[in-house]
């Protein structure tokens, strides 16, 4: 296999990116979409963007619990996405880089894995399918039947080890037609390189389980203990390195390009909008994460937290991210309008979804509540599934629609500095919040709650986004402007 890591005398990427105004290719495998950007490598501008649905996934008949994807269909929205970039662009691609939905897994055959024979792209072949992050096979009883981690990350349903072990007990079986395993991401770096087995970097690893990030070794006493098939663990090496180069042709791609190692979506999406080490990136979408990078010396601790709010996943060279993820954020107030207008319909008044947000951010933008207090955990929190949603302190003089707008924006920022409270990122560096995410955009009640909620400047900026932040860790890694370093 071709190996090369990323050096400060040594790059392959280099010597392309001296030869010609270059770009790399940013690829991120989602959930639901494929997303695929060019870079320029000199301004460092994206100059294309292009995203697919997948629609791969597979309805469960198992009663299972079962989340599965189509592989062949991940792959063909790959080559779509690709296709439709500028042609005359992706001629001039120097690296590509990817990045993927983290902790699921597939299994395919050592150098059987894809097809390249229809010229330009490759097809999937002896491949299962994507058993991804939201499988719930593993049972909580289950998940306590298997030995403890030698990692501070516990092991959860849908984590690629855990599935493993599943099939381990369950259907043995379907584990023989197989000899690699790694994620979607991996995978798709595999076949593009050729590659007989499968590289992980650190961070899609720590998602899989069974994985000690201070060594970055497999926690392979422990699995082999419990009859894990270890062969199947994927090699490791480090966020940041080639994992190799194209074989062959690939969208006028020429041969020969190099290839990243696949990361891990979340630390990409990080990595696209925090453009200083004492950034801490707040991010509300449908869900809301608040993240910082901890200092060069932090040390995890020695076993897994379930009690704690806060995680700590790997970033890149030795470094962490501290996160905090609440399942609460642009959801609630979905929710909210969904209400209303509904609660409208059945009065007799119908008015958009899009034409009631707005009115409802008009009519909180300049109302102060203090009283009115909104819980949005409408989904329940992670252990404690029937602790719903509440709203507390009703007055009769509190009750405008401006102030219960008002009071729900707020209650989604309180429940996300509640899991990481302000004063830690003061303790930790923090200067400045970088605001992202689709309901912060579109919301401007909560852009007020959110610059109420920390004392640091509030900027808005760059949305995050995995495709577009591989890329630029390419980039900055040719260019020796690591901000991590
Ligand atoms: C990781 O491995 C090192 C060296 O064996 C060990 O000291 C450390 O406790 C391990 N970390 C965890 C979280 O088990
Ligand atoms: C922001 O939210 C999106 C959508 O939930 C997610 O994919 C992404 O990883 C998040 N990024 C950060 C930096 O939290
Ligand atoms: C915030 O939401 C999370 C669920 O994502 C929950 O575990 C936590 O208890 C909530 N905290 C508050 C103060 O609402
Ligand atoms: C929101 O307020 C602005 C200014 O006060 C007004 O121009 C706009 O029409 C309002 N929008 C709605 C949907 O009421
Ligand atoms: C902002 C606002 O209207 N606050 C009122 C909420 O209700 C309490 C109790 O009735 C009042 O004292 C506040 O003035």
């Amino acid at each position: 296999m071709a190996h090369f890591t990323f050096g400060w005398n040594y790059s392959v990427g280099l010597v392309s990116l001296a030869a010609m105004s270059a770009y790399i290719l940013g690829l991120d495998l989602g959930t639901t979409s494929v997303k695929a950007v060019l870079l320029e490598t000199v301004s460092r501008t994206v100059v294309a963007i292009q995203s697919l649905p997948t629609s791969s996934d597979i309805i469960d008949q198992s009663g299972k619990k079962a989340k599965e994807q189509d592989t062949g269909r991940i792959i063909d929205t790959v080559n779509r996405c690709i296709g439709l970039l500028p042609r005359d662009k992706l001629q001039h691609v120097s690296s590509i880089g990817l990045s993927g939905q983290m902790h699921g897994v597939l299994f395919w055959k050592e150098k059987r894995g894809c097809d390249w024979s229809k010229r330009d792209f490759f097809t999937a072949r002896d491949t299962s399918q994507l058993i991804t992050w939201q499988d719930g096979r593993c049972s909580s009883n289950f998940l306590s039947s298997l030995p403890n981690p030698g990692s501070h990350l516990s092991v959860a349903t849908g984590f690629g080890c855990a599935t493993i072990f599943w099939y381990m007990r369950n259907r043995p079986e379907f584990l023989e037609d197989f000899t690699v395993a790694g994620t979607i991401q991996d995978y798709v770096v595999s076949m593009l390189c050729g590659l007989d087995g499968c590289v992980m970097t650190p961070q899609n690893a720590a998602g899989w389980g069974y994985f000690n990030t201070s060594t970055n070794q497999w926690n392979t006493d422990i699995l082999k203990g419990a009859g894990f098939p270890l062969g199947l663990l994927p090699q490791c090496v480090p966020s940041g390195c080639w994992a190799g180069q194209t074989c062959s042709d690939w969208h006028g791609i020429p041969a020969g390009t190099p290839v990243g190692a696949a990361l891990g979506d979340f630390q990409c999406s990080v990595y696209s909008c925090m453009s200083a080490r004492t950034d801490a990136v707040l991010n509300i979408s449908t869900s809301a994460q608040l993240t910082f990078a901890l200092p060069a010396d932090f040390k995890p601790p020695d076993s897994p937290q379930p009690a704690s709010s806060i995680s700590y996943v790997p970033y890149f060279e030795d470094s962490y991210l501290a996160v905090a993820a609440s399942l609460n954020g642009g959801n609630a107030l979905a929710t909210f309008v969904e209400m209303l207008t509904s609660w409208m319909k059945e009065l007799g008044a119908e008015m958009s979804d899009s034409c009631l947000y707005e009115k409802l951010i008009n009519c909180s933008l300049n109302q102060e509540t203090r009283e009115l207090s909104v819980s949005p955990t409408l989904l329940g929190e992670r252990h404690d599934p029937l602790c719903l949603g509440q709203v507390t302190n009703i007055s009769p003089t509190n009750l405008s629609l401006g102030h219960v707008t008002r009071a729900l924006c707020r209650g989604v920022l309180h429940n996300i500095t509640s899991m990481m409270p302000a004063d830690r990122l003061q303790q930790a560096g923090v200067c400045r919040i970088v605001g992202s995410g689709s309901a912060i955009a579109r919301n401007e009640v909560l852009r007020q709650e959110v610059e109420k909620a920390f004392p640091q400047p509030v900027v808005y900026g760059q949305n995050a986004d995995s495709a577009v932040g591989v890329a630029m860790v390419l980039c900055d890694l040719m260019r020796d402007a690591y901000i991590i370093k």
